[in-house]
């Protein structure tokens, strides 16, 4: 089977309805073809800013403008974060994910710390990741000049339901921020929410986006929303399993080698939905006790369903993006 780029919606969509059992295993199948069923990708994120954004995006807890009560802080120290970072690879992590609640990356003495961050955190041999908004192609070949492997930058839902959902910036802006980091040979992050009131025609319209790309991305993270209290979208209801299963076997079919996440939403999820993910082609989580800023299940549950399922995390530098990037 050959990686695609050409799919049409309409192929995404006969993917996407197939009955459940039908679909995870052609999912399964299409994961074994390309990938160690057993191996996860552990990473950890941590909010290195945390609140005060300026922008509407309708799901998140950091905008200035809602009331939630998210711990403002201004850019965390450096010496903290790699603290942090050392932490999580003693727990297992290979991947420390940076994000921080700005509209985009400006060229101030914050960014220079970040530089230092990713710095650091390089050194410690662990794949380097930050999600720190948009940013142009100076700023994305600084950060590659620093060390960073990966970065995170969401398409978050269809290009059609996403004015319903953010209006401070439009899908082209993200485009191109994906774009810039291509430019700079840095390894793309991006996926996005579901939950958020959208169809599943956008659900599909999202993927035959992510799918459409040059070059697919290298990390595609499914989120669930976590309805937080004080955004418009707290009274959301949660997606089911079975909605967050039918997109990850989905993105598993259309981007063969791409590390499909399991991101939000694991919380609330037991450990036989987060085994059904996973067999649909998931093979990648977020560990640690928090997201940015709400819970995560705790390092130590996440242990025991390493053990439980006889699953084995994954090296650093290894796979489709380390090939491409050499950096193994
Ligand atoms: N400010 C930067 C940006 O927007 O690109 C980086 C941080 S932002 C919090 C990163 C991603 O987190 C968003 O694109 C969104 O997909 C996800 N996210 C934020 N709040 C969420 C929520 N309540 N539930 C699920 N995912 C969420
Ligand atoms: C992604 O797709 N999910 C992560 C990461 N990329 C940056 C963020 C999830 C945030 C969930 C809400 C919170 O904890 O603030
Ligand atoms: Fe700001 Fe990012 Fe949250 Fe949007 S998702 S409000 S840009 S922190």
């Amino acid at each position: 089977m050959e990686i695609r780029n050409d799919w049409t919606k309409e192929e995404i969509k006969e993917i996407f309805d197939k009955p459940v059992m039908e679909l995870i295993y052609e999912a399964a199948t299409v994961h074994r073809a390309y990938n160690d069923p057993n191996e996860v990708q552990v990473c950890t994120l941590l909010s290195i800013k945390t609140g005060g954004c300026s922008e509407d995006c309708s799901y998140c807890p950091q905008a200035a403008r809602y009331h939630t009560d998210v711990k403002v802080h201004k850019l965390l120290d450096v010496d903290f974060v790699l603290e942090k970072a050392r932490n999580a690879q003693e727990n297992g992590s290979t991947r420390f994910c940076m994000g921080a609640a700005w509209r985009e990356v400006r060229d101030n003495r914050d960014f220079d710390k970040v530089l230092d961050m990713v710095k650091g955190v390089n050194a410690l041999g662990m794949e380097v990741c930050c999600t720190l908004g948009m940013l142009n192609q100076d700023q994305a070949k600084k950060l590659k000049d620093a060390g960073l492997y990966a970065y995170n930058h969401n398409l978050d839902t269809s290009e059609d339901h996403y004015e319903e959902i953010i209006t401070t910036r439009t899908y082209d802006d993200r485009l191109d921020t994906i774009d810039n980091l291509r430019k700079a040979d840095i390894s793309v992050c991006s996926g996005g929410i579901i939950g958020l009131g959208e169809t599943n025609e956008d659900r599909i319209g999202m993927l035959h986006t992510l799918a459409t790309m040059e070059e697919h991305p290298e990390s595609v993270p499914v989120n669930a929303l976590v309805p937080v209290p004080g955004t418009p979208l707290e009274k959301q209801p949660r997606v089911s399993v079975w909605d967050m299963v039918r997109m990850i076997a989905t993105a598993r079919i259309i981007m063969p080698r791409a590390q499909v996440r399991l991101s939000a939403g694991r919380v609330s999820m037991t450990l036989e939905e987060q085994a059904l993910c996973f067999l649909a082609g998931a093979n990648s989580i977020f560990a640690g006790d928090e997201l940015l800023t709400t819970p995560n299940p705790e390092v130590d549950q996440d242990k025991e369903m390493f053990m439980t399922l006889n699953l084995k995390p994954r090296e650093s530098f290894k796979g489709a993006a380390a090939e491409k990037f050499n950096m193994a």
